[in-house]
């Protein structure tokens, strides 16, 4: 495992790099011929964000004869999520595939998708996510200088540590939980009753082995693609949020094409969504099966009841703060 403060610097230098790459041939002023953006990617190759990331890629350069070149970097080449999106607003990374949760930190109003149990399933959260609601969030996306362009299923977020198997709420005092940069689940943790530890992803394993957490939380597909598994054997599918993908290009890039390509690019990457989640609904079925082959417990809940009231009060003050957000998801429930 490459340490924190080597991957920063690393980081740093290869931005560096690949900003002096920045200037795209074109025309002085106004729309570019072609230009070549990169896309930050933090899970594997084989994942189905970064499968649907090369599909828009390919599906792009195709349908623009060329004039806009997408190259993809997989497993967090350009850096962790927290600091591509840093990199966005500086300019040296033109695309980026993001969890939501992270989003929170520069975009205020993204915390929301943090609101546990905010969705009554995943077919509401869908109605939510294509429906007037999903757009207004892709819209605030404005305030750190970025163009949401599609949204990438991630499933429900759920707990997993090592010790024995969680039941119920009471089952995590004492253990020390691993949440994302940015967003509100370090609170929902610990109103869950467990202590949170906020950390980069490519962190997490060693964390885990060392002993400096003793789990985290996230869905089936990126607990097996870690292998976070083989040192946090087991999982309680509390599923206390759906926080979504966002696919986003910074305004700057965006700004380089005519409105004809702008438009290719919103409608590529709306039909790269479909794809994903053909993608992701197999993934889930084949984690699982890895997850029942490694021998992992898989705590199923016959209902969530118990720690949903744990959350409760938490949720009812975030949904005060978040009312538009909230009131968006209960219209998307029809
Ligand atoms: C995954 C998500 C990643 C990353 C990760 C995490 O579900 O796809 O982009 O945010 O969670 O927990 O850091």
């Amino acid at each position: 495992m490459r340490s924190a403060a080597l991957r920063r610097i690393t980081t740093v230098a290869m931005a560096a790099t690949l900003g002096l790459g920045l200037a795209a041939c074109g025309g002085a002023g106004g729309a570019q011929d072609t230009v070549t953006w990169r896309l930050a990617e933090t899970h594997p190759g084989d994942y189905p964000t970064t499968k649907a990331d090369e599909w828009f890629a390919e599906e792009l350069e195709k349908r623009s004869d060329g004039r806009i070149t997408v190259d993809v970097y997989p497993d967090a080449q350009l850096g962790e999520e927290r600091d591509v999106l840093e990199q966005m607003q500086l300019g040296s990374v033109e695309l980026n595939r993001t969890n939501a949760n992270l989003v929170g930190e520069f975009v205020d109003s993204w915390k929301a998708f943090g609101v546990p149990y905010a969705f009554e399933s995943e077919e509401h959260f869908w109605n939510f996510l294509e429906g007037d609601g999903g757009q207004a969030k892709l819209d605030e996306l404005s305030e750190m200088g970025a163009v949401g362009l599609a949204y990438y299923d991630s499933g429900a977020r759920s707990i997993y540590s090592n010790g024995q198997p969680v039941e119920e709420p009471e089952d995590l005092a004492g253990r020390n939980i691993r949440v994302q940069p940015g967003s509100i689940t370090a609170e929902v943790v610990r109103e869950l009753g467990a202590s949170a530890t906020t950390m980069d992803f490519g962190e997490v394993y060693s964390s885990i082995e060392t002993g400096v957490i003793d789990g985290a939380e996230n869905n089936l597909p990126s607990y097996v693609s870690t292998r976070h598994y083989e040192v946090a054997d087991n999982i309680t599918l509390n599923e206390h949020q759906r926080v979504p993908e966002v696919l986003m290009i910074s305004q700057t890039a965006m700004d380089q094409l005519s409105e004809e390509d702008q438009q290719l690019v919103r409608d590529v990457a709306r039909e790269s969504t479909e794809k994903q989640r053909e993608l992701w609904a197999e993934e889930v079925e084949q984690s699982r099966a890895t997850l029942e082959e490694a021998g992992v417990t898989i705590t199923e809940l016959d209902d969530t009841s118990a720690f949903e009231e744990a959350v409760a009060d938490l949720k009812g003050r975030y949904s005060e703060q978040y009312a538009e957000f909230m009131d968006a998801v209960e219209a998307a429930k029809q």
